[in-house]
């Protein structure tokens, strides 16, 4: 008698295959083909156990025949080799289907209908003989309720170019598969769940299950280099992983494990990520935020801060830097590296563009009002290298210009080091930048990789020391790198602006090494624009939501 749920599922998939079963009957009637097994015996028999050639199976030991066919399905080839119980041929019996219940595991089999018919088992993948995607989830929907499980995730990067681009591939793909067969079968069962990504589904020995040891076994049967004709590959894999209730959310399970696996490749080669709360959190928040993110201008959340910029000499404010800030009705005033990042990989940096430079030549204007006669002072915008991909930003600035009609040297687009090494294409936008009569800025300086290279090709204007150089200042390398400093932007007739500056004693050493120019909490926190120059002469420009920030020194 076949407990309920394998019933069910035998009457549904029998229909599917009762004219195969038709053709040939084995033993007695179809619905023998159907055969069950306790999950815990088909464990007992699996593990370790090689499968090779015909079995020696006792006459009617259905079990027996059921665990074979199993491990056969698990290998790859679901047949098994069954002596007939009436007439006491070999029949080759082929799985059509394997499923595991909840107290079960249904086998639906049958006698090879015709010499040389290949049955392509269901829940495997033909190119490795590992389960595939479905039959991993068939696996743990198999598992008892309250049984926990783990599922690891390798996507093997660059694998699917060599997949689509090889018709030879397939050796790679299996010699894969051997060898996580080879060197981990003992840890649960392989899958192969896309072109390029192995699932490994653990449900045993859960509690001492030592997470990173294994994703970290994993990913070094990866860089194992593959044979592939003359040449030896390497691969490289991200690796995520989730442990959790497995039979009651096994989709949910495969997800999260997939939410760690995307983490993983987010921060390159070799990484491994398990799955967390606190992850699919950080995960859901920042794609909520890149969704918003196209809504937040025409929704008003969007503003700038300002920071003012100090001429050491007399400590007279020269100009200001313009911060952008979000405040978003969920999560409250976000900072620029919470969602600039997103911007630029999305691509809404463009569009971000026009609204900065335009909302900061309007303040510009009122900062140029209540700061009479400073004419020369000067707004900074921050640009990310995204945006010197295309002529966008020359085009904005340039309208920005001729609608507000200022003096282009009265804004100076900042840009750090690192966006700077984008290559010619971003020098030449840099070039019309200054073509325009725009100065350019070289934020971070010294923190990046120093190459010096866009010194000589651009016409900066200045340079914008990191922070941690003022904040180390009184260290005696860091004074002689400092001093070194300003002599090479001296002779390049290239400003030295201190950045971070918070301490009377670093403003001083400062002074006396003959910096130019500050900006730091010590003279001004970003602000915005009523807070530097009151309400009424911040008329026309973005206000922060929240109501004005608090002008602290
Ligand atoms: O204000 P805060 O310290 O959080 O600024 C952090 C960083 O964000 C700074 O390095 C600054 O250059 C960058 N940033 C601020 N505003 C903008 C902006 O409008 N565009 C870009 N690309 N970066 C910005
Ligand atoms: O990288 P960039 O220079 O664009 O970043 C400027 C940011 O540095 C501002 O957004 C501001 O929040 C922060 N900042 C400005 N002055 C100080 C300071 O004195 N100390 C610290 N820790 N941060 C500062
Ligand atoms: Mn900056």
């Amino acid at each position: 008698m076949l407990p309920e749920s394998s019933r069910s599922i035998a009457s549904r998939i029998s229909e599917d295959v009762a004219r195969f079963l038709d053709v040939r009957l084995w033993s007695v009637r179809p619905d023998t083909m159907v055969e069950c097994a306790p999950p815990a015996w088909v464990r007992a028999a699996a593990p370790g156990a090689t499968f090779r050639g015909p079995p020696p199976i006792a006459a009617g030991d259905r079990f027996h025949v059921v665990a074979c066919l199993e491990q056969a399905a698990r290998r790859g080839r679901a047949e098994a080799i069954v002596r007939a119980e009436e007439s006491g041929e070999d029949l080759l019996i082929v799985a059509l289907d394997v499923r595991p219940t909840e107290d079960a595991l249904v086998v639906l089999a049958g006698p090879d209908a015709a010499a040389g018919r290949t049955v392509e088992p269901v829940g495997l993948d033909s190119a490795t003989e590992l389960l595939d995607s479905v039959g991993l989830l068939e696996r743990l929907r198999a598992l008892p309720i309250e049984r926990d499980a783990a599922i690891f995730l390798a996507r093997v990067e660059g694998l699917s170019d060599v997949v689509r681009t090889s018709v030879e591939a397939g050796d790679v793909v299996a010699a894969l598969a051997d060898r996580f067969r080879a060197r981990l079968a003992e840890r649960g069962w392989w899958a192969r769940i896309d072109v390029d990504t192995f699932a490994l589904l653990v449900t045993e020995d859960l509690d001492e299950l030592d997470g990173s040891f294994l994703a970290d076994r994993i990913a070094e049967l990866v860089r194992q280099p593959i044979a592939y004709g003359d040449r030896a590959l390497e691969f490289t894999a991200a690796i995520g992983w989730s442990v959790g209730r497995g039979r009651r959310f096994p989709t949910a399970l495969l997800y999260d494990a997939g939410v760690a696996l995307a983490e993983a490749s987010r921060h390159g080669v070799g990484r491994t990520v398990a799955y967390s709360e606190r992850l699919r959190e950080r995960i859901t928040r920042r794609s909520t935020l890149r969704h918003d993110l196209p809504s937040a201008l025409a929704r008003d959340e969007l503003f700038l801060d300002f920071q003012p910029i100090h001429d050491l000499h007399d400590l007279t404010p020269i100009g200001a830097e313009a911060l952008m800030r979000w405040q978003h009705p969920d999560y409250g005033l976000l900072r620029p590296a919470d969602f600039i990042p997103l911007a630029e990989e999305s691509g809404v940096i463009a569009d971000l563009g026009w609204w900065l430079a335009d909302q900061a030549v309007r303040a510009l204007v009122a900062l140029r009002g209540a700061f009479a006669p400073a004419s020369e002072f000067t707004v900074a915008i921050n640009v990310s290298g995204r945006q010197l991909n295309d002529d966008r930003l020359v085009r904005d600035l340039d309208r920005v210009i001729e609608l507000h009609r200022i003096d282009p040297s009265s804004i100076v687009v900042e840009l750090t080091e690192t966006a700077l090494m984008a290559g010619d294409q971003g020098i030449e936008t840099l070039l019309r930048v200054a073509d325009l009569g725009c100065r350019i800025a070289v934020d971070d300086f010294g923190a990046g990789f120093a190459s010096l290279d866009y010194l000589s090709r651009l016409p900066v204007d200045s340079v914008k020391l990191h922070p941690s150089f003022v904040h180390r200042i009184d260290e005696p390398r860091v004074t002689r790198l400092v001093a070194a400093v300003l002599v090479l932007c001296r002779q390049l007739g290239v400003g030295v602006v201190a950045e971070g500056i918070e301490s009377s004693r670093q403003l001083k050493r400062l002074r006396e090494l003959g910096v130019g120019y500050g900006q730091g909490y010590l003279l001004g926190r970003p602000v915005a624009l009523d807070g530097l120059i009151g309400e009424e002469a911040a008329a026309g420009v973005s206000r922060p939501r929240s109501g004005p920030a608090v002008l602290v020194p």
